[in-house]
């Protein structure tokens, strides 16, 4: 058994007394690749990010227009319906809370759900509740630099928990799409990859909700 090895189960115990670690959950310091499907290749000059739905006003946003949206950093606990959690990770984006606070972003009041669209037809739904709350982001840095391809370059969704925010719903990270390249604004819902392949809907991490 390596001092490692050791200095994780140190850090488990802590978190799990600490409350941050949800049940079934454990401990990685690695940052896991978790996907179905190739990791797609990024062209800046075809790249799109739009919102359609049920929304005031549709957008279409260049890589270049997306980075002149108001940016956001966030410090959240991630947790895997695989069974890892990674503490403290850092993260840099746009919230979805801030576009619509500041009127770029305006639901329509019919609007309820969010449906993550990213490349090669991956989905993941999650409420607009949950997507306006501040532990989602549209992420395009983790640890102060751009996501690495296979972690969702140049942009993906993320979702975990804000330590101390008890008032946060937190979903598994799956509820995050990588390479997203929209966000359909829906009246109802619809179960998003995972969701239709018997993941849990609403994917609570602390009623450990895993599949439905
Ligand atoms: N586009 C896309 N995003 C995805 C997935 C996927 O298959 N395709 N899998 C999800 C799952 S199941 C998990 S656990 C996380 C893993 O993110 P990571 O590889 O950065 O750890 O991405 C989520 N986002
Ligand atoms: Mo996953």
């Amino acid at each position: 058994m390596s001092d490692r090895f050791f200095r994780r189960k140190e850090d488990e115990l802590k978190a799990r007394s600490q409350k941050r670690l949800p049940p079934g959950q454990a401990l990685t310091n690695k940052f896991p690749v978790l996907h179905y499907g190739p990791v797609p290749a990024f062209n800046p000059a075809t790249w799109d990010f739009r919102i359609w739905g049920e929304v005031e006003s549709p957008l279409r946003l260049s890589w270049e227009e997306f980075n002149q949206l108001p940016r956001t950093r966030l410090v959240m606990d991630i947790h895997c319906v695989t069974r890892w959690s990674k503490l403290d990770t850092a993260w840099e984006g746009v919230s979805l809370r801030d576009l619509v606070e500041r009127g770029i972003l305006k639901p329509l009041p019919t609007a309820r759900f969010v449906f993550q669209h990213a490349e090669y037809g991956f989905t993941a739904n999650l409420p607009l509740e949950v997507c306006l709350q501040e532990n989602f982001l549209l992420a395009t840095h983790y640890d102060g630099q751009p996501l690495s391809p296979e972690h969702g370059y140049p942009l993906r969704g993320i979702i975990g928990a804000i330590p101390r925010r008890d008032d946060l719903n937190v979903p598994y990270f799956w509820k995050g799409a990588k390479w997203l390249r929209g966000l359909e604004f829906m009246s109802q819902d619809r179960l998003g990859f995972w969701e239709q392949s018997g993941y849990h809907n609403d994917a609570d991490v602390w009623k450990e909700q895993r599949y439905a």
